[in-house]
């Protein structure tokens, strides 16, 4: 038997990548009784049932399993932002940053269009960042800036890009792999050349050894899956800071005594920091309210 990764599904065929080639399969009668939704990202074994096609027998366990899009075995999530145009926003990047910690996976944050921004405005925002412990990479695209370290962080794992619509993903992935020829351009273009197709996601091969995945530009404003008392453990310093609060039920909101509130008075936590977490808190309040309310 062959081992592989599933890089695309569709119409019930599975695109499955060894090392030289891609294989069209499908699946054993077995896993469809079961029900198994196999998952681009799977690794799986097969064997060829004649015509260059093949069967899958085995899917091997998953490490990990991401959400957003669907896909197996993610070893990290790039999220990508512009420096400028649309310009960058601290705010958003923390709703992005909220929904990528829920996945568990390693987290990077790109900032791409440097060349356009002035790098007084731009830097007290990567440092904040960083400071807090995230890896930031700051590129240009169109100047082939920084695309060297962003690529040795891709060898051989499976990263997906994600962010808002217009920051520069599809260009990235086109400049880091020539090969690939994804779809950019000004987002009312795509609007209307998109409109009628479905997109799936897909690994794509990069030539060097690992896949990435493309993914349309989504505003981060689902906070439905996630509870009050679990948000903070999406801000790694506010989550740091709560075993110091007086009450184990703290929020950090009104609560008197909050090791959090008392850091944002003395900047050792940022205050947009806190205020975007009082921001989705409130969101999530919001939503149990109207889930209650019918
Ligand atoms: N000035 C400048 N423009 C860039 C850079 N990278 C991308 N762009 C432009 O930004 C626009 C959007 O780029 P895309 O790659 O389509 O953006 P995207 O993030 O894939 O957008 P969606 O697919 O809608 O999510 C295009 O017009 C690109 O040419 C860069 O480094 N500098
Ligand atoms: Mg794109
Ligand atoms: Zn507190």
């Amino acid at each position: 038997m062959l081992r592989g990764v599933v890089i695309r599904a569709y119409n019930s065929y599975y695109y499955v990548q060894t090392d030289d080639k891609v294989t069209m399969c499908t699946l054993r009668g077995r896993f469809k009784k079961e029900r198994y939704s196999l998952l681009v990202g799977d690794e799986v074994e097969y064997d060829f049932s004649g015509h260059q096609k093949g069967i899958i027998e085995q899917i091997l366990p998953r490490r990990s399993m991401l959400k957003r899009p669907m896909v197996a075995n993610v070893d990290q999530v790039i999220l990508t932002f512009a420096a400028v145009s649309p310009d960058l926003n601290p705010v958003l990047i923390d709703r992005f940053l909220v929904l990528a910690e829920l996945s568990n996976l390693n987290i990077i944050i790109c900032i791409n269009k440097i060349e356009l921004a002035n790098s007084d405005d731009l830097s007290p925002i990567i440092e904040l960042y960083r400071q807090i412990g995230y890896s930031v990479a700051a590129i240009s695209a169109k100047n082939i800036l920084g695309l060297d370290n962003l690529q040795n962080l891709l060898y051989n794992k499976i990263t997906v890009f994600a962010g808002p619509s217009g920051v520069g993903k599809s260009t990235i992935l086109n400049a880091l792999e020539p090969g690939l020829k994804l779809v950019t351009g000004e987002v009312s273009n795509k609007i209307k050349r998109g409109k009628h197709t479905t997109r799936f996601a897909q690994l794509l091969p990069l030539s060097g050894g690992g896949f990435v995945v493309d993914t349309p530009g989504f505003s981060a404003t689902d906070f439905a899956d996630i509870a009050e008392k679990d948000l903070m453990y999406c801000f790694p310093e506010i989550a740091k800071l709560t075993p110091d609060c007086k009450y184990n039920t703290c929020l950090h909101f009104k609560e008197p005594q909050c090791a959090v509130k008392q850091a944002v008075i003395e900047k050792s936590i940022s205050e947009q920091r806190y205020n975007s977490y009082i921001q989705i808190l409130e969101d999530i309040k919001q939503n149990k309210r109207g889930f209650n309310n019918g």
